[in-house]
C-alpha cells in the first residue's frame, strides 16, 4: 500500500496530532516541518539559529531553506512507500517545489482538517501551559492565524482545482476526528 499525502489546516487544528496517528496506522512515516525546525533549535544547530527567531515570532522560515529539508528527506529510503506531509507546503510556491521534487511520485491526496479560529486558539493556548511553545502566545498564535488565512489557506483551491483535496472537520474527539480522516483517506490508499 502506498498512501503520499498532504495534510492542510490552520494552526490548533490538529495536524501534528492526527499526523502521528495516520502515520502509524497507514505505515508510512509522518514528516512535520515544525517539528524538524523545533529539533534543531533545541539541538543549536545552524539551521536551528536561523529559524529561531522566525518561527518564535509566527512567520514563515523562508522558501529556500524549507524546501531543501525537505527535498533531503523525501530522499530517505522511508519514504519509497509513502509518506504524510505535515505543515509543507505552507504556500503556493512550495506547492511548486514539491511538485518538482516528487516528479513523477505525486501527491496523492491532499486532506485539510477544518477547525473555527476560535477553537483553535483555545487549544493553542491550552498546549502553552502544558509544553512552553515560544509561538504559543495570544498574540503569536492570532499572527500565525493571518499568516495562515494570507498565504497557506489559497493551497487547498489548487489541490482542489487538481481533484485532490478533502475537508475534513476537525472540531471533535480525536479518535473521532482520526476515524473521519482514515474515512476521507481510505480510497486515495492502494
Ligand atoms: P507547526 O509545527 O506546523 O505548528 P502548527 O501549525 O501550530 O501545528 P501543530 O501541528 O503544532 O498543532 P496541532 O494543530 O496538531 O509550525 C510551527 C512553525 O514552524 C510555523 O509557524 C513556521 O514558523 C514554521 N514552519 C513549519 N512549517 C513550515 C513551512 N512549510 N514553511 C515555512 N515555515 C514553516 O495541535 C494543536 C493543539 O491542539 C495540541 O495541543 C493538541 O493537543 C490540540 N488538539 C488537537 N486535536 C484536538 C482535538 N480534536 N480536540 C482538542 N484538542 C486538540
Amino acid at each position: 500500500m502506498t498512501a503520499r499525502l498532504v495534510l492542510l489546516g490552520p494552526p490548533g487544528a490538529g495536524k501534528g496530532t492526527q499526523a502521528a496517528r495516520l502515520a502509524e496506522k497507514l505505515g508510512v512515516p509522518a514528516i512535520s516541518t515544525g517539528d524538524i525546525f523545533r529539533a534543531n533549535i533545541k539541538g543549536g544547530t545552524e539551521l536551528g539559529k536561523k529559524v529561531q527567531a522566525i518561527t518564535a515570532s509566527g512567520a514563515l522560515v523562508p522558501d529556500e531553506l524549507t524546501n531543501d529539508l525537505v527535498r533531503d528527506r523525501l530522499a530517505q529510503a522511508d519514504t519509497a512507500d509513502g509518506f504524510l506531509l505535515d505543515g509543507y507546503p505552507r504556500n503556493v510556491a512550495q506547492v511548486a517545489a514539491l511538485d518538482e521534487i516528487l516528479g513523477e511520485r505525486a501527491v496523492d491526496l491532499a486532506v485539510e482538517i477544518t477547525a473555527d479560529p476560535d477553537v483553535v486558539v483555545g487549544r493553542l493556548l491550552k498546549r502553552a501551559e502544558i509544553e512552553g511553545r515560544e509561538d504559543d502566545t495570544e498574540d503569536v498564535i492570532r499572527h500565525r492565524l493571518d499568516v495562515y488565512a494570507e498565504q497557506t489557506a489559497p493551497i487547498s483551491a489548487v489541490y482542489a482545482e487538481r481533484g485532490l483535496l478533502v475537508q475534513v472537520d476537525g472540531i471533535g474527539d480525536v479518535d473521532e476526528v482520526t476515524e473521519r480522516l482514515l474515512a476521507a483517506i481510505g480510497p486515495a490508499t492502494r
